[in-house]
């Protein structure tokens, strides 16, 4: 080799240091080496030609690897034409190929002493063939790529170096089109290392984009962009059709649609893989995989959905992601409040919901044979569904509101109603069925009006007429009241009859007269409502016609009937006196004529006092059963009465099924007095029969100990209830137990019974709730109350529930008890609070004397605390009448929302009492805070917060009722809400 030695020796030691080492190299993934001489650790095999020109020379690289390098270098020497040329390379796929070079050439003016033939240049060839022709060689078969010259020979170094630098030369070359080619480099004089050759093509490598999988695409030369098809992975379900396009540099550009994962799959690196344990997926969808909501569980991989838990369901519709859920419980507190033969119930929500908010009611109606009280203590009556004209109010099932109104129920029956509360699961699990029932007995109600009257027969003198039973009797019809009269007088005169069938012949009337008649029906419940008037004519007087032969005929037969009438109407007079005063209870058939003015007929029994019997143990006897004292068990003393122990126990009456009862015992040594006193409350009691008023079952008192037997009430006393169960009924249960307190008083009204100790210490609770009203007895106000004090008069009178005319002078009426009753409603509303808290009753007495009354309790709603003011009117008559109280009550159940504006408060005062006269005053904090406002607030701001119209309104409705501020409650909120309905209702 005519080389310097030296010059080989520094390409040799460049090609040590400079190389990459082979095993090190990574190409990138979009390039496939067709050849790299680096990867060939033996002889490469090339054909040099002439043999003298390329060398073929190999080393090792830092890392000991071998390579194979080439190089020439006949820069000494003219004429140079030295040929190195490749192995046969096979195409593959490759449409165009990258040939990259890796060399070195020395700068022709760094070789001392060149004859001037030096070059700095070597040409690149190729040949494409479709065979390998072996070591059969010819120039001119070649085609030239390019002429290779190098960037850079040599770089100075900071010490005046100048170091040989290795250049990279890549050219491309195609389209190609036969099986394979080969490669030659042409020295022409040059000093050249060819350190590594390597041919390469480039390709879109097989990639995954969008959960499809795009394969190993080869750009085609001729086209700029491939498109490229993508297949979904395993798993998963094409959403749009996957595309992608392949550039001629290999590269992947603009992926378009995607692949979703089937459902129990989710995206992990690239792929669909199934869920694991406990998590679940229920759609096609890259999201993960859910884990399984309350109550369910997923057992294996790939789970669509959750199972739920043992007695928890799924609702058909209820989404996957959506918690397991269970019947609710049984709907709690029922409380029934009776009017006649319908009924209002009202309960709360179930404690437990079961999870879900789809929560409706159903209501069942059963019929009971039985008492109500058999229920209680043994819980099972014989019942048969109601029939189905009872009506229900909305509705009897899918019920969203926690009250329903049943009416047109058969009166003084027992009915058991099943409330059960659904929600959407219910269906699933029937037989987890919960309801909670409440038994009730409807009262006795009067019987609807008669409305169909016809005339049979008439004449001058008479008319028969006949009518239709009401269409409910409610009942047993006991007889007919008909009241005629003749039109013109309008009701100034008139008659009534009572007849027990459906007709009557009406005598004595005046011929060609026109008569109005209204007949009305009665029952025990007293008298239904009477019918529309209905007219009839008599016919004309004939007796002009009458031939005078005749005329005296008539004339005597005329005074004869007079005569017949003055003494049947004198005897009826002397009757009906005799009558009045033997207080005959059912006179059939009586006729009575009242002039000019009105007749008060007995509708409903009256009250009986039975200190008006000369043997008040007649009394007992006529009004209580005497029960057997061993047919009663006592269980446990429960309190403490006037005359001795009261206690829990059970009766067993023959052929009954034992009940529990409370017993109130008379304690020995007694006088006589004491004993007459005792039995007077059981000979009172006894004449009551109203769901709202404790029930006697009967007195022993031919045994000792002396016995008063009453229903048992579960939760005692309603004060001290009250006092345990602080804030925790809804306003709707406190009105319901209010309503039936005043539902017991107007039955007592009714009566003709005063009650004189209403008070919350005396109405007893049972335990669906239901408030009856107790403690009858005459001498017990004075005595039995711990409450009653002695007046200036002498009376013992509980100062703080009695009306100030009952203090004063002792003027005990039924709107005295309405007094009581609002300081009953005032102790509910408070949850037992002791009224007017620790005033003494002196004090009391002036406070209220001076118009002072007690402020409304703490969150209670306006209209309640109206009802307390319009009860504490100081002029009786104007306080409310209890079946006006009931009626303003039952407005409120039927429209809770009205109980949302509170009467703001005060949990207590500081001056206690709320000046009556001042009182259209926004509620405030204190007493005085409550004057100051009401001298310095005009109108406007006093009441903002209340929706009102307008101040005039305003003013109107709060002349004699005081309003309330502190609405919390919008129409928006509350869509039945009237803004006025809070105050004007009452
Ligand atoms: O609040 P209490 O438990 O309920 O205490 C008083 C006590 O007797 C003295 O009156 C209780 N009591 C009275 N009558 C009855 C009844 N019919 N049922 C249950 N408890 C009663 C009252």
């Amino acid at each position: 080799m005519d080389c310097n030695p030296r010059l080989l020796l520094f390409i040799l030691h460049l090609l040590m240091s400079c190389v990459v080492p082979a095993f090190l190299t990574i190409y990138p993934p979009n390039e496939v080496n067709l050849l790299d001489s680096k990867a060939s650790q033996g002889e490469l095999g090339w054909i040099s030609y002439p043999s003298h020109g390329w060398e073929e020379i190999s080393g090792v690289d830092e890392h000991y690897t071998p390579i194979r390098t080439f190089q020439v270098c006949n820069v000494m020497e003219y004429s140079q034409n030295n040929w190195l040329r490749t192995n046969w390379i096979p195409r593959q796929s490759a449409q165009k190929i990258y040939v990259e070079l890796k060399f070195t050439l020395r700068d022709c003016n760094s070789i001392p002493l060149v004859l001037g033939t030096c070059k700095e240049t070597f040409n690149l060839l190729y040949l494409e063939t479709d065979d390998d022709q072996g070591s059969h060689f010819r120039e001119h078969q070649f085609l030239k790529i390019d002429t290779i010259a190098a960037d850079e020979s040599f770089t100075q170094t900071d010490l005046g170096d100048r170091i040989l630098k290795l250049n990279t030369e890549v050219r491309e070359v195609g389209p190609l089109s036969k099986k394979g080619f080969y490669l030659a480099f042409q020295d022409v004089g040059a000093c050249v290392a060819l350190v590594s050759v390597r041919v390469y093509f480039k390709k879109c490598p097989q990639t995954v984009r969008n959960l499809a999988s795009f394969r190993d695409t080869v750009p085609i030369d001729s086209q700029s962009l491939v498109e490229v098809p993508g297949l979904c992975v395993n798993n998963s379900k094409e959403e749009e059709p996957p595309r992608m396009y392949c550039s001629t540099e290999g590269e992947w550009l603009v992926p378009i649609g995607k692949c979703l994962c089937n459902p129990g799959y989710e995206e992990r690196s690239s792929t669909c893989q199934m869920c694991r344990e406990g998590f679940y997926k229920s759609t096609h969808g890259n999201m993960e995989c859910s884990k399984c909501p309350p109550h369910s569980f997923s057992h294996h991989e790939g789970s669509l959905h959750c199972g739920c838990e043992k007695n928890y369901f799924r609702a058909e519709g209820d989404p996957a992601s959506m918690a397991c859920t269970r019947p609710p419980s049984a709907p709690r507190n029922v409380i029934s409040s009776i009017n006649e033969t319908s009924v209002i119930l009202d309960w709360s929500w179930p404690e437990d919901t079961g999870g879900r908010r789809d929560i409706t009611f159903n209501v069942l109606c059963k019929r009971c044979r039985g008492t109500a009280a058999n229920v209680s203590t043994s819980g099972t009556l014989h019942c048969e569904p109601c029939r189905s004209n009872v009506r229900f109010l909305p509705r009897a099932t899918g019920l969203h509101n926690t009250t329903v109104t049943v009416g047109d129920l058969l009166a003084h029956t027992n009915y058991t109603f099943e409330i059960e509360a659904q929600n959407g699961v219910s269906p699933l699990a029937f037989k987890m069925r919960q309801y909670a029932a409440v038994t009730i007995t409807t009262n006795q109600a009067a019987p609807s009006p008669v409305t169909v009257i016809r005339k049979e027969k008439t004449s001058r003198n008479s008319v028969s007429l006949s009518w239709q039973e009401p269409d409910r009797p409610n009942g047993i019809i006991l007889d007919y009241e008909i009241k005629y009269y003749e039109k013109e007088e309008q009701e100034t005169s008139y008659t009534i009859l009572r007849a027990r069938g459906c007709n009557v012949t009406l005598n004595g009337l005046k011929p060609n007269t026109a008569y109005l008649l209204q007949i009305r029906a009665r029952t025990a419940a007293g008298y239904g409502a009477t019918s529309p008037s209905f007219q009839f004519e008599t016919s004309p007087d004939s007796a002009f016609s009458i031939s005078s032969e005749n005329s005296q005929v008539v004339l005597i037969a005329i005074s004869c009937a007079v005569a017949i009438i003055l003494v049947t109407v004198l005897l009826y007079v002397l009757i009906g006196r005799f009558c009045c005063r033997s207080k005959s209870k059912h006179p059939d058939e009586k006729r009575l004529h009242f002039g000019n003015g009105h007749l008060r007929l007995p509708g409903i029994r009256t009250y009986v006092d039975p200190h008006t019997y000369e043997d008040p143990s007649q009394a007992v006897h006529e009004f209580a059963k005497e029960l057997e004292a061993s047919g009663i068990a006592i269980d446990k003393v429960v309190g403490a009465g006037e005359f001795g122990e009261v206690c829990s126990g059970r009766l067993k009456l023959p052929s009954k099924k034992e009940i529990c009862v409370a017993i109130k015992t008379l304690k020995g040594g007694y006088t006589d007095k004491q004993r007459r006193d005792f039995l007077a409350e059981a000979s009172i009691m006894g004449q009551f029969d109203h769901p709202n008023i404790i029930r006697l079952e009967g007195v022993v008192t031919r045994s000792k100990p002396v016995m008063i037997v009453t229903e048992y009430m579960e939760n005692g006393s309603l004060d001290s209830f009250l006092r345990k169960h602080d804030a925790q009924f809804t306003g709707i249960q406190l009105v319901g137990m209010l309503r039936g307190i005043a539902s017991g008083m107007k039955y007592l009204s009714d009566m003709g019974y005063v009650h004189r100790d209403l008070a919350a210490r005396n109405i007893l609770v049972n335990s669906n709730l239901v408030c009856k009203v107790s403690d009858f007895g005459l001498s017990r106000v004075l005595e039995d109350d711990p409450e009653a004090a002695y007046t200036t008069r002498g009376g013992k009178i509980p100062i703080r529930w009695t009306a100030p005319e009952a203090i004063a002078y002792r003027k005990f009426t039924s709107a005295s008890d309405a007094w009581s009753y609002g300081i009953v409603l005032w102790e509910v509303m408070s949850y037992g609070e002791r009224p007017y808290w620790e005033m003494s009753n002196q004090d009391v007495i002036k406070a209220v004397d001076e118009g002072y009354r007690l402020p409304p309790p703490m969150d209670c709603p306006a209209t309640l605390y109206q009802l307390m003011l319009d009860c504490w009117q100081k002029e009786r008559n104007n306080r409310p009448k209890f079946e006006q109280i009931v009626s303003i009550l039952d407005k409120l159940i039927r429209n809770p929302c009205s109980l949302k504006i509170t009467a703001n408060t005060t949990s207590r005062p500081a001056n206690l009492l709320l000046d009556r006269s001042s009182a259209e005053v926004p509620s405030v904090g204190t007493m005085g805070d409550w004057m100051d406002a009401m001298r310095t607030l005009p109108c406007k701001e006093a009441f903002s917060g209340v929706s009102y119209s307008s101040c005039d309104t305003l003013a109107k409705t709060s002349t004699d009722r005081v309003v309330l501020t502190e609405v919390h409650v919008t129409p928006a909120t509350c869509p039945d809400w009237e803004p006025s309905m809070g105050i004007t209702t009452l």
